[in-house]
């Protein structure tokens, strides 16, 4: 299925229904008062986050939203019904900007949170309200409000404790795809993940932290070049990076220039993310042929104060150790923030 996590959409919420002229009849009673009732509130437009739906494709394939008006109001004093609420389902992780501005309206980050995109108008009064001492029979009521509308911006940004960054090959699939249930697509060739992926990975009994897999990134890519760009907004929200880079013999280049390459990108996309934590795997350990790759980023990392870590997702060599840090840093990171973000 295709991931879409970019959309625009215009929202246009029920018009609020008429409030009703019309005088009482009763039989011996020649002349009623007024009698007509308030018109329904039009229906609100609702974003509801829910983890049914992984991507905003349906959103971007309708477009338009439009919820019911409300219904006018009635002799009798009755009531006009209100117009349904139409409920937009969203991915948990959208955020949601008014186009016009740019302001961030909302964040939905866990699950069943609403927000009322765009509201209803209320209803008219009726003629029943308008009666006064000099006007005994008013022969007008008030239209209903008109319904908002707005075009708005959709933008899901994954929510997940790591993220995976690195070039192209160098792993991250296969790594998420050892240590979680998560079953993305992994090949010899590079740009084999097109979307994100994210998985679960259990570690000590009950524990657990979320892992994003996103496309390789190469140089250019805060340009656009590749495809990582476009999806870097999904590591955005991590608290750190695992950044992974081939220290195998079929890799070609300096392991350490792949590896500050990355980081150059990630600088240019954005200040914050280059500052978010990063902790280095050296990859394919199984074949780390005369082991000079390895030795190269094992130094580099003592000398910068990056904390290495060498792996093998082949045959699970260091994955144990990884994992258990990771789960304690992610851990560390929350209670920091005072489980702010995570519910
Ligand atoms: N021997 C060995 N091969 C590995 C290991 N990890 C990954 N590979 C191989 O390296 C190639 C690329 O792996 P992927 O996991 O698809 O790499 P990726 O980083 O997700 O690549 P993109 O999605 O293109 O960015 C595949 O042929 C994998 O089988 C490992 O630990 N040992
Ligand atoms: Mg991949």
């Amino acid at each position: 299925m295709q991931f879409v996590d970019w959309v625009k959409v215009r929202v246009k919420a029920g018009d609020g229904g008429r409030g009703c002229v019309s005088f009482r009849r009763e039989k011996y009673v020649p002349r009623g008062g007024p009698d007509g009732g308030d018109g329904g509130r039009g229906g609100h437009i609702i974003l509801k986050a829910t983890r049914n739906v992984n991507t905003l494709i349906d959103v971007k394939y309708k477009q338009y939203y439009r919820a019911e008006r409300g219904e006018h109001g009635k002799g009798k004093q009755m009531h006009g019904r209100d117009g349904k609420d139409l409920i937009i389902p969203v991915p948990v992780g959208t955020v949601i900007k008014d186009e016009q501005s740019g302001e961030v309206l909302a964040d939905l980050t866990s699950e069943g949170q609403e927000f009322i995109a765009a509201r209803g108008g209320r209803g008219g009064l009726g003629n029943v309200h308008f009666k006064s001492p000099t006007r005994q029979a008013p022969r007008f009521a008030q239209s209903g409000e008109k319904g908002e509308e707005r075009m708005l911006i959709l933008e899901l940004k994954l929510l997940a404790d790591v993220g995976l960054v690195g070039l192209p090959n160098a792993g991250k699939s296969t790594l998420l795809s050892a240590i979680s249930s998560a079953r993305p697509k992994i090949a010899d060739y590079p740009f084999t993940t097109l979307t994100p992926v994210l998985g679960v990975v259990k570690y000590q009994d009950f524990r657990s932290f979320v892992v994003a897999d996103i496309p390789g990134l190469i140089e250019g890519a805060h340009r656009g070049s590749g495809l990582g760009f476009r999806f870097l907004r999904h590591v955005e929200r991590t608290s750190i990076l695992l950044h992974l880079v081939d220290i195998s013999e079929m890799a070609r280049g300096d392991p350490v220039e792949a590896f500050e390459k990355i980081n150059r990108e990630l600088a240019l996309y954005s200040p914050e993310l280059i500052l978010k934590p990063q902790v280095v795997a050296g990859t394919k350990l199984d074949i780390k042929g005369n082991g000079q790759r390895l030795d190269r980023l094992a130094r580099y990392c003592n000398d910068n104060g990056y904390i290495f870590f060498a792996i093998s997702a082949v045959t699970g060599e260091g994955l144990g150790e990884l994992m258990g840090y990771l789960g304690r840093r992610v851990e560390e990171g929350s209670e920091k923030a005072g489980h702010k973000d995570r519910q």
